[in-house]
């Protein structure tokens, strides 16, 4: 059996976070290894708090299960600090760690925000250069690349600026533009982008209604799942798209906010 690592937050609903990679690693066949990077206080409402863990404990636990498991593709979360991004880029250095997918989290789908100023340059200059794939978002892949993204262009060009951080694949995901009259009559589409420093590969899916909670998580889980066993990134995507959208069509909505996805 294939094992992959997620370093990450914890997330009380377990609709982010390692809770809810693990969930994805499983559904996949993937033995499931975590690494706490940050925890939460939150519903599917609204964040109240939110506790780093300490950068010394942080590497006991990477050290510690490192020397003993060598997983097969990692992926990182909610870092939070720039003590969690300076521990993970020595030890992907140190153990020379393969397979690293980097979702670079930013903000919560309620707004509250989940990384230290400075963190994310930090996560750009240092950690992308080791990563097989980014996963930012539109909105993390604006900043990032300080291409504003209202459009198909905008999203290539911030692509080709994210590329230059070394980054072997990057992945904007949840693009929604109105460009034609058809996406506005079809009430608009969801947008994917692939960009491998050659080619642009477009994914196109008909967008929810509706919140949901974890989808960024679950996206990059998917696809640090698929490295593990030894797949090719486009296919991953192919495959990690179709997973996604049966677990938004089956969301619960057991809480006040937003919905979980069914994993
Ligand atoms: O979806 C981003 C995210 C990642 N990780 C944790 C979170 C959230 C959003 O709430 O709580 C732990």
């Amino acid at each position: 059996m294939k094992t992959a690592l997620t370093i990450a937050g914890f997330d009380p609903t377990g609709g982010a976070g390692v809770q809810q990679d693990l969930k994805v690693f499983h559904h996949f066949g993937v033995y499931g290894l975590s690494v706490l990077s940050a925890m939460t206080a939150q519903n599917t409402f609204e964040i109240r708090d939110i506790k780093a863990i300490d950068k010394k404990f942080l590497e006991e636990q990477l050290f510690t299960i490192l020397s003993d498991i060598r997983p097969d593709a990692l992926k990182t979360g909610m870092l939070f600090s720039k003590d969690a991004v300076r521990v993970v880029i020595n030890v992907v250095k140190g153990y020379d760690l393969q397979n690293l997918v980097i979702d670079p989290v930013t903000i919560s789908t309620t707004g509250t925000g989940l990384i230290e100023n400075g963190a994310l340059d930090l996560i750009m200059n240092e950690l992308f250069p080791l990563a097989k794939v980014i996963t930012p978002n539109i909105y993390e892949a604006s900043i990032l690349s300080g291409v504003r993204v209202e459009d198909e262009e905008g999203m290539q060009r911030a692509a080709e600026v994210l590329k230059k951080t070394g980054a072997e694949t990057i992945i904007i995901t949840g693009g929604h533009f109105k460009d034609t009259a058809e996406q506005i009559e079809a009430k608009s589409e969801t947008l994917d982008l692939l960009y491998d420093g050659k080619d642009f590969k477009y994914y196109r899916d008909v967008k929810m209604d509706g919140e949901y909670h974890g989808t960024g998580c679950a996206f990059s889980a998917a696809i640090t799942a698929f490295l593990a066993m030894g797949g090719s990134v486009p296919e991953a995507v192919e495959r990690t798209k179709k997973f996604i959208s049966i677990s938004i069509k089956n969301a619960h909505d057991f809480g006040k906010g937003m919905r979980l996805l069914n994993i």
